[in-house]
Parts: C-alpha cells; sequence; structure tokens
C-alpha cells in the first residue's frame, strides 16, 4: 500500500477515545488488570513483542495477553518531536538511544479472558503441534462427537448477533437470515493502523459450525460475505480486495461460521496453509461438487494436550 493511501485511510479509524470505550452503558474494568496475580507465562515472543500469562483475578482463573502495537505513521512526527532520548552509545557514524515517547503514543494492547477456561489456558499454551488428516469419515466418528461435547462457548458470537456486545464497533452487517452477516474489527486488531487490518465476518445463521457443514446450499451465503465483506472494507477503509487475505479456518476454535478479513502484507496467526482455506477457493470447490466438505481429507494441526489428538490417536489415525 502507498504510503499516502495508507495515511489517508488510517485517518478514517476508529479515535483512541472511541477505542477505549466498553460497551454502552458497561464500564472499562481497569482492576482485572491491576488486580491479575501472576501463575506462569504461557508463551512469550520476542519477535511478535508479546506475552500470555496465565493468572487469577480475584480468584478466578485469567488469561492476560500484553502486546506491543506497530509504530503509527500517523503519529510518527509527534513521536519524534515529543520523545526524550537517552544515549546508549555512539561509535563513528552509528548511534543507538533509548527513546522515551509520551505515554498516548507508546501503548500496550492489551486481552483479557476473564473468567478462564481450562481450554482457553491450553490454547495460548506453547506446546508441540501435530498434523492431522481427518477423512469425511473420521469427522463424522471422531470429530464432531468430540466437538460437540467440548467446544468453547460461543457467546460471545450471539452477543455480537444480539447487539448485546460490540455494536458500536460494527462496520457491516446484512440483516437476511440466510445469506446475511455482521463483519466487525477481530479483537486481535486494535484499529490503530492498517497493517494488521483485521476483521470477521459473522454469520447470522446458527446451523453452520465449520467448512465441514457448508454445501452448495451455502454458496449465495459464501458470495455475499465476499461480495459485500470486500465493498464494506473498501467504503470504510479504503483497502481494495486485490490487498485482502479472505478465509476460514479448519478448524476453528468457535464452532459457528465465521470468515476472516486480513491485510494480505500481515503475517497472521493462522494463516498458514495447514489452517487457513481461502474463501475464493472454498466457494470454487462447492461450484465442483456440493460435498466436497463433506467427503474431502482435510489436514489441521492439533497441540500435543488437546483431547481430538488423543481420539485421532485412540483411533490409530496418528
Ligand atoms: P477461529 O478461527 O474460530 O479461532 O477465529 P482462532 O481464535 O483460533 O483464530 C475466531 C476469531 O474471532 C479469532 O480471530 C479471534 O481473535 C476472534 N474473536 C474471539 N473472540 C472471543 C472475540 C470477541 O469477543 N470479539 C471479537 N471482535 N473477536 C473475537
Amino acid at each position: 500500500m502507498a504510503d499516502s493511501e495508507n495515511g489517508g485511510a488510517a485517518k478514517r479509524l476508529k479515535t483512541d477515545a472511541e477505542n477505549d470505550c466498553g460497551d454502552a452503558g458497561e464500564p472499562v474494568s481497569d482492576s482485572l488488570v491491576s488486580d491479575f496475580e501472576i501463575s506462569r507465562i504461557l508463551r512469550d515472543c520476542a519477535r511478535e513483542k508479546n506475552i500470555f500469562i496465565h493468572g487469577k483475578v480475584k480468584d478466578q482463573d485469567a488469561v492476560l495477553i500484553l502486546e506491543k502495537t506497530p509504530i503509527r505513521q500517523d503519529t510518527l512526527s509527534e513521536l519524534l518531536k515529543s520523545s526524550q532520548l537517552k544515549l546508549e552509545m555512539k561509535n563513528d557514524v552509528y548511534s543507538t538511544y533509548q527513546l522515551q515517547a509520551p505515554a498516548h503514543l507508546n501503548e500496550i494492547k492489551t486481552t483479557v479472558v476473564c473468567p478462564a477456561t481450562e481450554k482457553h489456558v491450553k490454547k495460548y499454551l506453547h506446546q508441540e503441534v501435530f498434523l492431522v488428516e481427518e477423512s469425511g469419515e473420521d469427522y463424522r466418528n471422531l470429530t464432531l462427537p468430540y466437538i460437540s461435547s467440548q467446544c468453547f462457548s460461543v457467546q460471545w458470537v450471539h452477543n455480537i448477533l444480539g447487539k448485546k456486545a460490540e455494536a458500536d464497533r460494527i462496520v457491516f452487517e446484512d440483516p437476511d437470515p440466510d445469506t446475511g452477516f455482521v463483519l466487525l474489527p477481530d479483537f486481535k486488531w486494535d484499529q490503530k493502523q492498517l497493517q494488521d487490518l483485521y476483521l470477521i465476518a459473522i454469520v447470522h445463521r446458527k446451523d453452520v459450525k465449520s467448512l465441514r457443514d457448508l454445501t452448495s446450499e451455502h454458496l449465495p451465503l459464501l458470495t455475499n460475505i465476499r461480495s459485500k465483506g470486500e465493498d464494506a472494507i473498501q467504503r470504510q477503509y479504503s483497502v481494495p480486495p486485490s490487498k485482502l487475505r479472505v478465509y476460514l479456518h479448519y478448524q476453528p476454535s468457535y464452532y459457528h461460521l465465521h470468515v476472516h478479513f486480513t491485510s494480505v502484507e500481515y503475517d497472521a496467526p493462522g494463516c498458514r496453509v495447514e489452517r487457513a482455506h481461502l474463501l475464493s477457493d472454498v466457494i470454487q470447490n462447492l461450484q465442483t461438487d456440493s460435498s466436497h466438505y463433506h467427503n474431502r481429507s482435510l489436514a489441521f494441526p492439533l497441540r500435543a494436550d488437546d483431547g481430538l489428538l488423543l481420539k485421532f490417536k485412540e483411533a490409530g489415525k496418528v
């Protein structure tokens, strides 16, 4: 993306003040962080500049995610003018400094899951990963019974669809009960810059769990998400379809159909080939064969302590 395009579009992103608001009437709770008692580090990454911490808030299990945000082009001059510099070393033409930026230009994106279930804790714990190949039959015999008993609550999704949460963050909605969806920023994106643009389209239908349930019956839904989702992102952020990676996860974490829209230049978590299925490929596969996703084998990664991996092992499939 050209800098000028980026800067222009960034100006239309939500302001800090808008971002900091909770849902209507809901005060933002500082104590979730100040009362957080650290138990252990689940994962940290110096390159991604984030850390995932398991702990307790008032006796409740919680996960705290801290992440340094990218440096914003639209606040660069302010950053340079208003920061303090501390020289670390100087040698010939080289010098290094510690730059102390004013607080509002030095934020840490913070996510809290509280109360957190054991599954949340496992999701964020760094673990060995295995690739599993699931046939259509494996899905029906092993995966479906497992996810029906074990999967994450999708209450947050129902809250979004029912406008009980994040209503002020909705970028676009098509209310049609069969082909409609809500498009809003993913909670991984702080909306402060376009480099890591990340939105999700959540379908209104509640009867489609994942890629595996899709048949040609769902083509109007999928094509609608692609065209109206792309149009809405172009309008709101001036990001054209050619700059977007639009895909579904298999396995998803949440079994209510949703589609990820990320910047094509952003190496988003979960965008690798073993988990991401481009929406355009999904549409074409269903146009060719309505039962493509019922029958074909799908590969996906599972963490070492995932109960589903154990099911595949017990069945002699891994
Ligand atoms: P997924 O493919 O089911 O699993 O995607 P993943 O989390 O392993 O990628 C669900 C997507 O929904 C992810 O990109 C999450 O970051 C996002 N997400 C999860 N929650 C709980 C929320 C939420 O409460 N609000 C919003 N806006 N996004 C969420």
